[in-house]
């Protein structure tokens, strides 16, 4: 049904050290058990589950600078998450980054450029998201850094996060894409600006002009020029009433349906070159349903159809 069929690397990421709210550490273990391995093989898909990667227990820890709350901790376990993507992109397959809460991405990011750098290529990134993830230390309202893997990303820092791989930024401005934006803090709004990032697509933009022609100049600007894009899904994106089960709920997102025709488009292009799910969280959901959406809109993301 799905096809090409690719190679899936699978990467579990159980951190929650850069949310204040606990719980989504659990979410590589909740998206497995909603069956995300034998849904994706029934896809034709072939899946290699490489495990979770080891990452520090909160408690064990000090937090460090209240304005990046460990952050060192959270640099080891993205700089484990990159190694793990560039190895898997290396050997042919297609990394699948299961959070977690969102700093990962600042691994996970950074491993796929660093793999196409070595080819002279850059990537695109989209960014699906209810939140800008825009912050720097000095911006943020919450000290918490899985507000701010996006500013890393795009070289405005936190410096540790911003160099892993050795090099920054990740990803130009002109690539990195904005969707579905609904919880922007005033400085983060300052952040986007000066970082260049023009495309941002906000839930109104949404709501006016339809997810269809929004994914379409999406994809169109995180693909110009670039080998292909990341996808990086934060389920917060989602309404809470579809998606109860996430760190931080928002109202006012993509609807069940809206959310899979994303995912469907973007498998229709063809150009994703590594996705992520961040930001599950099992202790808040309902008999695991918004893991089970995850699963699916994974699904769609790879190319499962209607009919
Ligand atoms: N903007 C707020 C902050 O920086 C909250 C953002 C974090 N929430 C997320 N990220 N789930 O997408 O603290
Ligand atoms: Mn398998
Ligand atoms: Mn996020
Ligand atoms: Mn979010």
């Amino acid at each position: 049904q799905a096809l090409p069929p690719r190679k899936i690397k699978l990467i579990g990421v159980p951190l929650d050290m850069g949310a204040s709210r606990r719980g989504v550490d659990m979410g590589p273990s909740a998206v497995r058990v909603a069956g995300l391995e034998a849904r994706l093989e029934a896809l034709g898909h072939q899946v290699t589950d490489g495990g979770n990667i080891s990452v520090a227990i909160a408690e064990t820890k000090h937090s460090g600078e209240q304005n990046a709350r460990y952050l060192q901790e959270i640099t080891e376990t993205c700089t484990k998450a990159a190694g793990m993507v560039t190895k898997a992109l290396e050997q042919g397959m297609t990394p699948l980054v299961i959070g977690g809460d969102h700093s990962v991405a600042a691994g996970s990011v950074s491993g796929v450029a660093e793999y196409y750098r070595h080819q002279n290529q850059r990537i695109g990134l989209l960014w699906i998201d209810a939140h800008g993830d825009m912050n720097t230390p000095e911006t943020s309202p919450s000290g918490n850094v899985h507000g701010m893997p996006l500013a890393a990303l795009l070289g405005l820092g936190p410096e540790s996060l911003a160099n892993i791989c050795g090099w920054s930024p990740k990803v130009l401005p002109e690539n990195t894409v904005l969707i579905g934006v609904r919880d922007i803090d005033a400085t983060e709004k300052e952040n986007i600006k000066r970082a260049g990032v023009t495309e941002v697509y906000t839930m109104r933009d949404i709501d006016e002009r339809g997810m269809r022609t929004v994914m379409e100049e999406a994809l169109r600007a995180a693909g110009r020029g670039t080998a292909g894009y990341h996808v990086s899904l934060d389920m917060d994106w989602i309404d809470p009433e579809d998606a109860p089960g996430v760190g931080t709920p928002v109202r006012g997102g993509a609807t069940y349906r809206e959310a899979h025709l994303a995912m469907e488009i973007i498998a229709d292009h063809g150009r994703m070159v590594s996705f992520e799910l961040v930001e599950v969280n099992p202790v808040i959901d309902e008999h695991n349903r918004t893991a089970d959406l995850a699963v699916e809109l994974i699904c769609s993301a790879f190319g499962k159809k209607i009919l």
